[in-house]
């Protein structure tokens, strides 16, 4: 069956790992199911819920599109375009704002984790991020959302709110409740320095994760560096319960091996973490090293990137204008 996905990426920089094998992987791979009608965003009014430097989030916009494309999105056939350059999500937002409940916002996790301590003092925008996330995905008739786990609670979130706005407006089936797609293993890729904290873009430690713009030399570091245990490495998948840096190393692997835990665990059962860690090394400059040397190369070529943004833009806005034009409608203006 052909899906409809969407999905976004904040351009707040850094992009890493955890970006990469959390989310943007599974783009490349429904991409390559023919059949599927893929839209990829760079979320930038998403990035503005914390406070922004203008030159540099003009050059994350970019940077962001370049990096979708040097990971294997292909705009000749997927659309890739920028959020804030169609109106209609900043319109759609503001109407599902008025069917949402704050009940509901006030259980989003990724809320308190974000604004920490200081509650007050965080943004509305920080606070209101998962109904703009909704009208993203719902402008589009989305069918499928592929995301990284930490997104699970607000694609449940965007399903109360399609579902609550075709009942109040009469509307069976208007809005589409969108499937997550978020993948069985590895969906949450974990610092290298701390094996129970989420690999981010905001840890202020550089060494804390991979970022898809690292060189060789710079990931042979940051993988001698990253956090382990005494132990050697176990003889059985189950013993990794305890060892959160053995397992996120383990499963780092895996994902970018696409072979199973089990199966890495028994490569390594036994040896010590300098033997493994050469491999996943050696494995991630594999990987990670052309990406790298692409999005560099992207970036050197600004009129490319703005062709695309520009195409894609005409592309997203011909189907958002119309699905808004019919939430008005269906509201009363
Ligand atoms: N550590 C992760 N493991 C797996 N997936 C992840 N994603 C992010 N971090 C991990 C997934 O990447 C996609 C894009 O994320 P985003 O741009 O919306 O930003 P985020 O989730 O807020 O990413 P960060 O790195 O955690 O940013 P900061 O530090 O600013 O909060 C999403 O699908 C996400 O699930």
């Amino acid at each position: 069956m052909s899906k409809k996905i969407f999905s976004g990426v904040q351009p707040t920089g850094n992009l890493h790992l955890g970006n990469y094998l959390g989310a943007i992987k599974n783009f490349v791979e429904l991409q390559n199911e023919k059949e599927n009608k893929c839209i990829f965003c760079v979320v930038d009014l998403h990035a503005i819920t914390v406070k922004q430097e203008p030159k540099e989030l003009k050059k994350n916009i970019r940077e962001t599109a370049a990096t979708f494309i040097a990971c294997g999105i292909d705009p000749a056939q997927s659309i890739i375009f920028n959020q804030s350059m169609v109106s209609a999500h900043s319109e759609a937002a503001w109407i599902l704002s008025c069917v949402s409940k704050i009940g509901w916002l006030n259980r989003m996790t990724q809320f308190k984790e974000k604004a920490g301590k200081d509650k007050e003092k965080a943004s509305i925008g920080l606070y209101s991020y998962p109904v703009l996330m909704a009208a993203d995905i719902l402008l589009y008739d989305a069918t499928h959302v592929p995301v990284g786990d930490d997104q699970k609670q607000h694609l449940e979130l965007c399903r109360d709110i399609a579902q609550k706005f075709n009942n109040d407006f009469n509307a069976p089936d208007f809005l589409k409740v969108p499937e997550p797609l978020i993948q069985k293993q590895f969906s949450r890729i974990m610092s290298l320095k701390d094996g129970i904290k989420k690999m981010s873009k905001s840890d202020p430690s550089d060494l804390s994760r991979v970022n898809l713009t690292d060189d060789k030399d710079e990931i042979l570091n940051k993988i001698k560096k990253a956090k382990t245990d005494p132990l050697p490495l176990p003889e059985e998948a189950k013993e990794l319960a305890k060892r959160p840096e053995a397992e996120n190393l383990l499963g780092i692997y895996s994902s970018l091996k696409n072979q199973n835990l089990e199966i890495s665990v028994s490569e390594f059962s036994g040896k010590n973490f300098s033997e493994f860690k050469e491999k996943l090394s050696e494995t991630l400059i594999e990987k990670i090293e052309p990406i790298s040397k692409e999005i560099k190369r992207l970036l050197n070529d600004e009129k490319y990137l703005d062709t695309i943004l520009l195409e894609g833009f005409h592309e997203a806005d011909k189907m958002a204008s119309k699905k808004i034009k019919e939430i008005k409608e269906l509201v009363g203006f």
